[in-house]
């Protein structure tokens, strides 16, 4: 080695340090957050490496673990990271991903690295990040393996074995000092995404194992995700619940200009649209040029068929013109396409800004769909028909939106009698509870502190909006005074339906319900209206479910409210040596039997309350939950309710 080298040697070991001490020293920066979703992330970040292996063609089976000390472990059979000697780094390669910020895969410039995480930040972020991690290869028909705390190794890689297969084994247990708000994993969030990877990923097969409880039969929960038709098969899992307007799903495949792009399609009975965007297996949340040439592609493609057919004619006899929007009710979509060098833009760095991509998508689907309009007359005639009958509906229902579309809601003016409003006019401090009910409104408004806190009673059940048709939903008492007193609008100069959330009065929406069986389908009805026509309320994390206790239990001078019977057992212990005689609990059937001044206790005052911040860690996958739950189909909704018993999970 010559002196130069040595030199080399040292300083860039020095920056590689540097390196994961800066994720150490800002982990947000590189993971989003250090709560519940970065601790998350950390599992995509290892996952994505292994199914990069699998789409270069040399891995099929990727395995998850979360195990007892709640540490994760990814396992796939694909070639093993190499481990031979990296000539810049004087190390061994293996060493290098594991340490060096950004390092995975660059020694294989043919790699097509198209995978990687939202942040796309490389498992040696995973590394920094963690206590302990462990690293095991299967190569060269040995077992290669080095440890580390905090990305720091313990020792230089060393064989531990020999092998008669390839593979990389990952483990890592999160670092406590870092995850501070938790760092238990929940198993329905890794299974969600590993589902939907499965998806964006046809034929890779991903185990999801939780080694932390056993069930009845003494076995671990674990479920198998594959998929043999990918998208195909992605789209009728988020519609299972609902009813198909025509029986085909339009899938697309095909290479345009060198970006890969997937598509699948179906049309079904109902209003909504559902599409889904990804780049890379990213869901881009906020849509981008993918999903912009997306919908060119459609509106242009069926228009020009439903205009050479002559299908338009009634619609120009009653001068309506047809919106861009018109051709997605009823559309449930899934677009997925592969950008070498994606860029991703906007609030969330979700939003694909490659100008190249429009074009490409937009023709892709151009001529796909024009040749299954060409081959399928009365699938095409059907889907126009709906197009007509959503332009025709939107038409009536333009008098009913203009009721949310006022341009500028002045402070108090115009607001809905029923809202009690808070004094302050600082969305960031204010908050507004919507509560079921006059009874139970009318206790929220004596209890509350007036300064910051508003009440909105709503009567009863409101409107199933998954059910209603767009003009239904803009003209229901109830929801009006829901954007009226949030200060949300829709509608701009481009798109009738855009939804305005800047002038949003309160930053914290919080729905508090019964704590029993309507109180939840209550919640749920609103949840569905925020999801369907208020999501960016959901995804800015304003919305929130209140939790009232469910009773109060008292012995003597002591009393404590319960939330559920462990907490009721406990005091039961505590007061009464876990004998229930002599203890008298006051069981809550409803808000409207707590005082003014329990509910302020309990539920209201924000130094000993519990709100429950609704997320949408997936938003396919609560998509299919709140078209299953909301919609006709009675069986699903039972084997959903069976198998979530204590309360149907959407949120964190
Ligand atoms: C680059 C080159 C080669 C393998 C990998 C990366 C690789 C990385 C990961 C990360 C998780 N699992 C993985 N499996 C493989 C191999 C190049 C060769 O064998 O010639």
């Amino acid at each position: 080695m010559s002196e130069e080298t040595k030199n080399n040697y040292g300083a860039s070991s020095i920056t590689v340090l540097e390196g994961l001490e800066a994720v150490r020293m800002r982990p947000s920066m590189y993971i989003g957050d250090t709560g519940k979703k970065g601790l998350h992330h950390l599992v995509y970040e290892v996952v994505d490496n292994s199914i990069d292996e699998a789409l270069a063609g040399y891995c099929n089976n990727i395995e998850v673990f979360i195990n007892e000390d709640n540490s994760i472990t990814v396992q796939d059979d694909g070639r093993g990271i190499p481990v031979d000697m990296h000539e810049k780094e004087g190390k061994s390669a293996l060493e290098v991903v594991m340490t060096v910020l950004h390092a995975g895969g660059k020694f294989d410039k043919d790699s097509y690295k198209v995978s990687g995480g939202l942040h796309g930040v490389g498992v040696s972020c995973v590394n920094a990040l963690s206590e302990h991690m462990t690293t095991q290869v299967h190569r060269n028909g040995k077992i290669y393996q080095q440890e580390y705390e905090c990305g720091k190794p313990l020792y230089a890689v060393k064989e531990v074995g020999t092998s008669d297969h390839t593979g990389t084994t990952q483990n890592f247990l999160p670092d406590r000092t870092i995850f501070t708000l938790t760092t238990v994993y929940d198993y329905e969030v890794l299974a969600a995404r590993l589902r939907e990877l499965a998806f964006l990923n046809a034929g890779i097969r991903l185990t999801l194992t939780d080694r932390r409880e056993k069930d009845e039969t003494d076995n671990y929960k674990t479920e198998t995700f594959y998929s043999e038709d990918g998208l195909r098969e992605f789209v009728q899992y988020i519609d299972k619940a609902r009813e198909r307007l025509i029986e085909d799903v339009i899938h697309i495949t095909t290479d345009k200009f060198n970006t890969p792009v997937d598509i699948a399609m179906i049309y079904n009975t109902s209003y909504n649209e559902n599409v889904y965007s990804y780049v890379n297996n990213i869901h881009t949340i906020e849509g981008g040029t993918h999903l912009a040439g997306f919908r060119r592609g459609l509106t242009r493609t069926l228009k020009k068929y439903a205009e050479d057919n002559k299908l338009l004619e009634k619609l120009e006899k009653q001068k309506i013109e047809i919106d861009g929007n018109d051709f997605r009710e009823g559309l449930t979509a899934v677009i997925s396409i592969k950008v070498a060098e994606p860029q991703f833009e906007g609030q969330t760095k979700t939003k694909l800004g490659n100008n190249e991509v429009m074009g490409s998508v937009d023709q892709a689907v151009g001529e796909a769909l024009g040749n299954y309009l060409e081959e399928h007359p009365k699938e095409a005639k059907t889907i126009v028909e709906k197009v007509i009958l959503a332009a025709t509906a939107r038409h009536a229902a333009r008098k009913a939106r203009e009721l949310v579309q006022r341009k500028s809601p002045l402070s108090g003016v115009g607001m809905p009698d029923k809202l009690a409003d808070c004094s302050s006019r600082d969305p960031e401090k204010c908050e507004i509870f919507l509560v079921e009910g006059d009874s139970a409104g009318g206790t929220a408004k004596q209890g509350r502190s007036r300064q910051f806190q508003a009440i909105l009673p709503l009567r009863g059940k409101i409107l199933n909006v998954e059910k209603a048709m767009q003009h239904k939903v803009f003209e229901s008492q109830e929801i009006r005074n829901i954007f009226t007193a949030l200060g949300v609008t829709i509608g701009t100069e481009d798109d009738s339906k855009a939804l305005n959330i800047t002038k949003l009065r309160y930053h914290k929406v919080i729905i508090m319900t019964d704590a029993d069986v309507d109180g939840s389908h209550i919640a749920t009805l609103i949840l569905t209206f925020f999801f369907r026509h208020m999501k960016e309320l959901i995804e800015n994390g304003y919305v929130y479910i209140a939790t009232p206790p469910l009773s109060l239990c008292k012995k003597g001078k002591a009393e404590e409210y319960c939330w559920d019977d462990r907490q009721r057992q406990a005091f039961i212990d505590k007061y009464a040596s876990g004998d229930d005689k002599g203890i008298h609990t006051q069981r809550y059937k409803g808000l409207g039997e707590m005082n003014e001044t329990q509910l302020w206790d309990t539920t209201m005052n924000p130094e000993n309350r519990t709100l429950r911040q609704i997320t949408i860690e997936n938003a396919a996958e609560a998509d299919a939950i709140f078209s299953m739950l909301m919609g006709d189909d009675v069986a699903p909704r039972r084997d959903f309710i069976e198998k979530h018993a204590t309360y149907a999970k959407i949120d964190a």
